[in-house]
């Protein structure tokens, strides 16, 4: 018989989550910066394997603030914590544990049953497997703790032997050949707002969203889509353009050259800049964009 589970990855800002999913998924399913606080949705991911099938759940990094974004991106984390019938904590072994970690391991303590632990980034110059092992060690003794480079992709056959191990038997959820179920318009509007953050992190990361506004299908065959980049300000306005419009431009080629990879039909973005202000400060924007 087959195994199935949902699988929640928790861990820090940049701990590593998205870029792992995206490696054990074998595909692009979550955008990946150097940003801490990328993920802003629980995005899920597909594993296909002889052994049966595990779904796993990015989610946002942990992160206490009382900012209104980041407790709706905490309440989607925890939430998800609650509905994996394993969790896969992540811990970055290239930095000190520190006030943030504890915090997590605390609303990982209801978990500790359904717990793994992978030690990231054991590929960095500065890893500290043993500081990781250490922390994770004396909060959850009784935890299965594997060692992995997300990045390099190390130990993430011992890391799905471990998932599967602890996985029960039950059907698949999705076709096999899937490894997301997102919507194209959501994937699109997240490739977007990668390229974004990768190119604008010193000024305003996390000031935009991307909002989907129109699509049509083009005489070839491919899509044509409209979207608006969404800043607080008009000076962040001037950013997201760039000289001459240099900067949108570079995003716009960007996420076509990708989605180019991702989808079998072409993809032509239309980009527009908007000011909404405060909108991080609008519950019921937050609702629509963060679920
Ligand atoms: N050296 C090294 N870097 C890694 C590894 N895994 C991830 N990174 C880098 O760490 C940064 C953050 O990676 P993400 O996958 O976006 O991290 P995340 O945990 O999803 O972050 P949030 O969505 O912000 O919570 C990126 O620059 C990755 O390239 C790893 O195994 N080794
Ligand atoms: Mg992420």
């Amino acid at each position: 018989m087959a195994k199935s589970a949902f699988v929640a990855i928790a861990g820090r800002p940049s701990a590593g989550k998205s870029t792992l999913v995206n490696a054990l998924c074998g595909g692009k399913v979550s955008i990946v910066s150097p940003v801490p606080q990328t993920t802003r949705n629980a995005v899920r991911g597909i594993v296909n394997r002889p052994e049966g099938q595990l779904v796993l759940l990015d989610t946002p990094g942990y992160h206490i603030s009382d900012k209104r974004l980041n407790k709706k991106l905490k309440d989607v984390a925890v939430d998800a914590f609650a509905d994996g019938d394993i969790v896969l904590y992540l811990i970055d072994a290239s930095r000190e544990p520190g006030a943030e970690e504890e915090a997590l391991a605390e609303a990982l303590k209801n978990a500790a049953t359904r717990l793994v632990v992978a030690v990231n980034k054991l590929d960095a110059r500065d890893a500290d497997a043993a500081r990781a092992k250490a922390f994770v060690a004396a909060r959850f003794p009784d935890a299965q703790v594997l060692e992995i480079s997300a990045l390099e992709k190390t130990g993430l056959d011992e890391l799905l032997k471990a998932l599967f191990g602890r996985a029960p038997e039950g059907p698949a959820w999705y076709p096999e050949e899937y490894y997301t179920d997102q919507e194209p318009v959501f994937r699109i509007a997240e490739i977007i707002r990668e390229k974004i953050m990768l190119h604008t992190r010193e000024e305003l990361p996390h000031a935009v969203y991307v909002s989907y506004e129109d699509s049509r299908k083009s005489e070839d065959g491919g899509l044509e889509a409209e979207y608006d980049l969404v800043v607080e300000r008009d000076s962040q306005k001037g950013i997201v353009i760039g000289k001459g419009g240099a900067m949108i431009k570079l995003i716009r080629e960007e996420a076509e050259a990708e989605l180019a990879e991702i989808f079998d039909f072409p993809v032509r973005l239309r980009l527009q800049v908007r000011v909404d202000p405060d909108w991080r400060r609008d519950e019921k924007r937050l609702k629509d964009l963060i679920f």
